[in-house]
């Protein structure tokens, strides 16, 4: 290789780097949110702070764990987890219990025989700030989550079809 085409390569490497650097999903905060704390009703709504976020979030990636007593034995043997997003950066969230319910297959077969579906009997919740950019709106950020939010009681089975969760 000459003198001329080792110092090409080095002004390449010299462009490569910077570029590399820019491209790289690193968190865009380093705190997370607080906590959230659920009510036990349905809608299932939970709060939490983000004062220490700075900037302020555009929004909020919440993820739901649900628990379900598949057997009726008054204990979780069953859990899912939903990814959700706030609509904007207010620190709040109003999850219809009907969301949260499970179908299952109990006869294991495809396509299925016979289904079941159960609500959810507790669930837990934690967030995390975002704040997509406009060039990469749905860019994943691996921003910290909050801890999980204290178990939370659902109501029980019966009274999740209030007249405002019927469907149209
Ligand atoms: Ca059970």
């Amino acid at each position: 290789m000459s003198i001329r085409n080792t110092q090409g390569l080095t002004a390449l490497l010299l462009c490569l780097v910077p570029y590399a650097a820019s491209i790289a999903q690193g968190p865009y905060y380093d705190e997370a949110p607080g906590k959230p704390v659920c009510s036990g009703g349905d809608p299932l709504t939970c709060v939490w702070t983000a004062d220490n976020l700075t900037p302020p979030p555009k929004k909020f990636a919440v993820e739901v764990v649900a628990f379900y007593d598949s057997d009726g034995d008054q204990s979780a043997d069953l859990s899912r987890l939903f990814k959700l997003t706030t609509v904007d950066g207010e620190p709040t969230i109003q999850i219809p219990m009907a969301s949260l319910s499970t179908t299952v297959c109990v006869t294991n077969d495809d396509p299925c025989t016979t289904s079941e579906t159960h609500e959810a009997q507790d669930v837990q919740v934690r967030v995390k700030g975002l704040h997509p950019s406009s060039r990469t709106p749905n860019g994943a950020q691996n921003n910290p989550f909050s801890d999980w939010s204290d178990l939370v009681d659902a109501p029980p089975p019966g009274s999740l079809f209030s007249d405002s969760f019927e469907s149209p």
